[in-house]
């Protein structure tokens, strides 16, 4: 048609798939937008979340112009104001609080809504502000924290395989992973390998859908992944089945890690993860007979107390049996630690070192020393721990409340300032997916409506009004994204935003398939390091008290929303049945509990309710209820964050969403 334009976009959300999608603009509206079919990963399709994402650009509840605080805090009531006024308002406090009691009064709390480079939590959104200001740092360990550290120790990296080169796995193991939910491109990959003849196997407490059409499912107890690696370990070993040539010259700390399988007999291994004996030794047997194995491990597995362990434990696996040498072999949480696109931040612009504040710790870091919170990108009240408490801090009157957003979410309720944000159709951005292997670019393809501004120019607005004179806090969107190409790692060679620009996507300049640890691992020694000491960290759940909150409660992703992101979409809404709880007969039975009940989901951190559904796809012992629902759509104006404890997992202070403990009674 005439005077249609197709504009190259990418989808901004916290998902590993990191979708290339192409919209289509008629008369200056967005008219359609559907996945990039000439791109590797995309093939051609988006999810039943991002289908609505236009419809969202328009919703009646999108934010559109700045408003300021009329009723109490926490009540939502807010006045027009313009531009000119908020950040008249915004400079005079700020000023005010910087002067009063130092720059590190402010955290800036930047989430996950956009995982853009520019726009969003990935680059530099704001950092060269807070730096100028003295503000304090703010740790985003919300996610991937805990594996990342995980990872790192034992292979250099957090980077793994290319989730592509699954086609070529023979075993494949989808290990506390839901991928048709939460990221389910990588299925095709999945299928090709199945069609030559790949064995597939989720380990999940729940029986997911994933689990549904896997050809195996282990049911495991929560937080218990690491002996299992373990046990699977132990039987490649009893069949001579390891790689030695491998283990000699490219591991170290070999020895002791060896004498930690031996610990773990399969006998042993079902005892603490509740799976039959037998089961762990069928699959140790089929580890050990098929090459090659490609594990598929995101974040929800550690979300547990020892989740950094398990995700070094489940690394260990390929480095024993010498997987890593083959195309489909090895394991892949993200592939960020293969994205190189590193700007200055500036960090010299720091009058001198600030304190770190941790995303995840917002109910206790909230303190008097806070005096203001500038939340961007995140939803705190729906997504973060603790959420009574939460609540309670940001009641605060001496507290000045920022929050930049597209929506009127749970925490624009407890706003004193609101700046409407662009959407994704709306500004340009940079995007790397952390589950495939390429760069995206992100074209503007419509004006923002209202007076919605993106964060970049926000923050350069905001900088101008303040008198700041520092050259760099002006900087173009593009001139920052050239300054992201420019790192000079060898992975970017070619890529440049031209380039990029005009292809919509390019595949990092990494060879095909793609063989990190081939012939070695990014540590110093240049060999990965087995862990030294205990391999099996165990769950929270298995070492408190239970008397009184006896079941274990996982809260994994929603197939509706994309954590709290479009929580309040209405098709999306009646399609997600609202908030509801798995329980398993037997469990139900003990409680009086039937399907279609409304409960009460409780701890001594607070209560949540939710429509109760009998179903032995979650073991007994274990309930689940999924993140995203919004407090205020929610029955008892609570939701699953309020059972959630804040909590540290082992390594890089990860956030513990899925160890909690939890009694469940009829509302
Ligand atoms: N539709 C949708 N997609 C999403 C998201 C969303 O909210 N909705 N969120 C996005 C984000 S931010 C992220 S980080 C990823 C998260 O996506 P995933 O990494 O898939 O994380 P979860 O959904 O939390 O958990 C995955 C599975 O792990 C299981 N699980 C929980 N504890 C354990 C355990 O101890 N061991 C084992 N083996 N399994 C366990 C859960 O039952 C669940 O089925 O997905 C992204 N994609
Ligand atoms: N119970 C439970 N809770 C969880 C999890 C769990 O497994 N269980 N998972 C956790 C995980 S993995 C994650 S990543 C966190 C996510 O937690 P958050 O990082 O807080 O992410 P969201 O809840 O999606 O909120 C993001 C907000 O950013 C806004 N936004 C999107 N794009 C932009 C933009 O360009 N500019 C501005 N200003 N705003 C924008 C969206 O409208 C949305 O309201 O949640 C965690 N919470
Ligand atoms: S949420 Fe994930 S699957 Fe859906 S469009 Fe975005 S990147 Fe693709
Ligand atoms: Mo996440």
């Amino acid at each position: 048609m005439s005077g249609e334009l197709q504009i190259l976009g990418a989808c901004p959300l916290d998902c590993p798939d990191t979708c290339s999608w192409v919209v289509t603009v008629s008369g200056g509206e967005a008219v359609k937008m559907r996945g990039n079919p000439d791109h590797p990963y995309t093939r051609g399709a988006l999810c039943v979340k991002v289908n609505r994402y236009l419809e969202q650009t328009r919703a009646a509840d999108r934010l559109l112009h700045p408003m300021r605080r009329v009723g109490p805090k926490g009540s939502g009531e807010f006045e027009r104001i313009t531009w000119d006024e908020a950040l008249e308002e915004i400079s005079v406090r700020l000023r005010a609080i910087v002067d009063e009691h130092g720059g590190e009064a402010i955290w800036p709390y930047n989430g996950t809504g956009s995982l853009g480079y520019l726009q969003g939590c990935e680059g530099v959104a704001g950092r060269r502000f807070w730096n100028v200001l003295g503000a304090s740092r703010h740790h985003l360990n919300i996610c991937s924290a805990a594996g990342n550290a995980g990872l790192t120790e034992i292979n250099g990296t957090p980077g793994g395989m290319d989730p592509e080169d699954f086609a070529s796995s023979r075993l494949i193991l989808l290990w506390g992973t839901n991928t048709l939910t939460s990221g389910h491109h990588l299925w095709k990959f999945v299928q090709d390998a199945r069609a030559a003849g790949a064995h597939v196997v989720a380990v999940d407490p729940i029986r997911t859908r994933t689990a549904e059409q896997a050809d195996e499912h282990l049911p495991i107890r929560p937080g218990t992944d690491a002996a299992l690696a373990l046990g699977l370990l132990h039987v490649v070993l009893a069949e001579g089945a390891e790689d030695r040539d491998y283990l000699e010259r490219h591991t170290e700390g070999w020895e002791a890690f060896r004498e930690e399988i031996l610990r773990h007999p399969p006998e042993r291994v079902a005892e603490i993860t509740g799976l039959p004996e037998e089961d762990v030794r069928a699959l140790g047997l089929r580890l050990a007979r098929t090459r090659p194995t490609g594990i598929r491990a995101t974040m929800g597995i550690q979300r547990h107390a020892g989740g950094g362990a398990a995700l070094r434990a489940l690394a260990a696996i390929p480095a024993v049996t010498g997987d890593w040498r083959r195309p489909g072999g090895g394991i892949a949480y993200s592939t960020s630690g293969h994205i190189h696109l590193d700007i200055d931040h500036r960090d010299d612009l720091l009058a001198r070192p600030v304190r770190t504040l941790t995303m995840t710790r917002l109910a206790s870091e909230l303190d008097e020393s806070v005096k203001c919170l500038w939340v961007y990108g995140a939803n705190p009240v729906g997504s973060s721990p603790d959420q009574n408490r939460i609540r309670e801090r940001l009641l605060r009157e001496d507290l000045f409340t920022v929050v930049m957003e597209q929506f009127a979410t749970d925490t624009v309720d407890y706003a004193d300032l609101v700046l409407p944000a662009t959407m994704q159709t709306e500004h340009l951005d940079l995007h790397a997916g952390y589950g495939h292997m390429y760069l995206l670019w992100n074209e503007p393809a419509v004006p923002p409506p209202g007076e919605c501004l993106s964060t970049t120019e926000t923050f350069r607005r905001l900088a101008r009004h303040m008198g700041l004179t520092e050259p760099s806090l002006f900087d173009s969107d593009l001139e920052l994204a050239e300054q992201l190409l420019s790192s000079g790692h060898p992975s970017l060679d070619g890529i440049t935003v031209d380039r990029l620009r005009k292809e919509g996507w390019v595949r990092l300049s990494v060879p095909r398939p793609f063989l990190p640890f081939a012939d070695g691992f990014p540590t110093p020694s240049g060999r990965l390091r087995f862990p030294s000491g205990p391999a099996y960290v165990p769950p929270r759940t298995a070492t408190a008290p239970r008397e009184r909150h006896p079941l274990v409660l996982v809260t994994p992703a929603s197939h509706t929303f994309l954590n709290t992101t479009f929580g309040n979409n209405p098709e999306l809404r009646r399609r997600s049945k609202g908030p509801r709880v798995l329980v398993n007969p037997a469990d139900a039975a003990a409680r009086g509990l039937a399907s279609g009940q409304r409960a009460r989901v409780f701890n001594d951190g607070g209560a949540f309710e939710a429509e109760v559904e009998v179903t032995e796809t979650v073991r007994p012992g274990v309930v689940a209820s999924t993140k995203g629902h919004w407090r205020k759509l929610s029955p008892g104006g609570s939701t699953v964050n309020a059972v959630v404890g804040e909590h540290d997992a082992d390594l890089g202070r990860g956030a513990t969403y899925h160890d909690n403990l939890v009694e469940v009674a009829p509302a």
